[in-house]
């Protein structure tokens, strides 16, 4: 049994998700980022955080790959070939969709507001955008990223482009926004949208 340690608003989905497309059972703590208790186990104050008996795992991308890795799905091998374009598309999906998106992020409502810099949002749109069409040629006609296997990087990719719509930025019809319905059509995704409306 796992502990999934923050609330559902956050990156802390990710790791719900993952469980839930795993099967695996775990419990909710719903706690906010900076939250005495997740400072207690992660410096930084962010969640989330997964509790694998005593031990605590940071960072939602590490926890989902370990998580993969353990239960030997949604996931290449490693050391293999298709592992290593694996985590190229999770790395790309980190690098160009997350980036402009958290920054963008920290600029409207994270950081202090003396140091917000509002311009800075049109030039994360403008990484976002060119990010998305950059998936669109590296996704061609796959159903995901790796080709007929759904793995983490679509999953870390299918919550990046649901935090741009939340963020108002539009996505475009075509095959990314084709993926995207594809991955949200997923149950385990459903049960964890399920988990995030009950908070
Ligand atoms: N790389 C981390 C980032 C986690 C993160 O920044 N979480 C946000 C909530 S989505 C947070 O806790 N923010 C609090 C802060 O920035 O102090 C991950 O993917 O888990």
């Amino acid at each position: 049994m796992y502990t999934v340690i923050g609330t559902p608003q956050t990156r802390t989905l990710r790791v719900i998700w993952m469980l839930e497309e795993l099967g695996e059972a775990y419990t909710l703590d719903k706690r906010p980022p900076r939250d005495p208790a997740v400072r207690a186990l992660n410096p930084s104050g962010k969640v989330p955080v997964l509790l694998d008996g005593d031990a605590a795992i940071f960072d939602s991308v590490a926890i989902c790959q370990y998580l993969a890795d353990k239960h030997g799905q949604l996931t290449f091998k490693a050391p293999s070939i298709e592992r290593a374009h694996q985590d190229s598309f999770t790395q790309f999906a980190v690098d160009e969709f997350e980036g402009p998106l958290w920054v963008a992020a920290k600029h409207t409502f994270v950081l202090p507001e003396e140091y917000r810099v509002a311009d800075v949002k049109r030039a994360c749109r403008y990484d976002f955008d060119r990010a998305v069409a950059v998936l669109s040629e590296r996704l061609g006609h796959n159903d995901y990223v790796m080709g007929a296997t759904f793995t983490v990087p679509d999953l870390i990719l299918g919550h990046c482009l649901g935090w741009a719509l939340v963020s108002k930025w539009s996505i475009p019809d075509g095959n990314v926004r084709d993926y995207l319905e594809r991955i949200r059509s997923r149950p385990a995704y459903q049960r964890a949208m399920a988990v995030r409306a009950q908070s």
